[in-house]
């Protein structure tokens, strides 16, 4: 955590860590090339709110083994893209590098990469991410282009929250204590990168779904919803 963090100390979580400028501008550029034969591969698809079926505002892909994915039928993991039904493409070795070094205590890859899409204007309500078998792993996260405004809380939805300004080329992790904190992007702040010609924000999670054979930690017994 430094003084960029934006978040107050004593009310942070000690699993929460924040590496400000993790990504210098050229690994920037060179994880969006991949993301963009990503993009060709498996194109960008509006998920939907289980139940109601109403599009998130956000577009999203994936890539790795699983990808999570949402529409009437719930939240899940899945190895095919819902619409072109084909398998995710390979995660790219810089993100699983990423990940060991982000996450150095958990021994086991990650199996999925959510590649979350924002659009001006659009942003990810509070929630928690508890779709996954193994909350012993962390939850690693980058972002790419324009700034937003992430907000994280504790373990219940009406829990105090904090928020810090998310910049290209910035990682944040939640693991431990902070695995199952309610967090969301309140909202991206355009022209405040160059690094998408178009704008817009692209954020990475590399989630680990299932639990490694011979098992880690058991899961902490918390109760509480998915993605709004
Ligand atoms: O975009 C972000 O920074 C957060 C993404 C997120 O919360 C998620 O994918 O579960």
């Amino acid at each position: 955590m430094t003084a960029r963090a934006g978040f107050a100390a004593a009310a942070t979580p000690s699993g929460l860590k924040f590496h400000p400028g993790y990504l210098d501008r050229t690994r920037q550029e060179g994880l969006l090339a991949e993301l963009l034969q990503i993009f060709a591969a498996a194109p960008l698809f509006t998920p939907r709110m289980p139940r109601s079926g109403r599009p998130f505002t956000v577009r999203m892909s994936n890539c790795g083994p699983l990808g999570w994915v949402s529409d009437e039928s719930g939240y899940r993991y899945q190895p095919t893209h819902p619409v072109t039904g084909r398998p995710w493409p390979p995660m790219p070795a810089m993100l699983v590098a990423a990940w060991h070094d982000l996450a150095p205590d958990y021994p086991a890859p990650p199996e999925a990469c959510l590649i979350n899409f924002y659009g001006a204007g659009t942003k990810m309500g509070l929630h928690q991410d508890r779709d996954e078998e193994d909350f012993a792993a962390p939850v690693a996260s980058l972002s790419l282009g324009d700034a937003c405004l992430f907000r994280v809380g504790g373990h219940k939805r009406n829990d105090p929250t904090r928020s810090v300004r998310l910049s290209s080329g910035d990682a944040i992790v939640l693991g431990g204590d902070a695995r199952l904190a309610f967090h969301g992007v309140d909202r991206i702040e355009p022209g405040t990168s160059t690094l998408l010609p178009e704008g817009g924000r692209i954020n990475l999670t590399m989630r680990r779904v299932t639990r490694p054979a011979g098992g880690l930690l058991p899961p902490p017994a918390l109760s509480g919803t998915s993605m709004p």
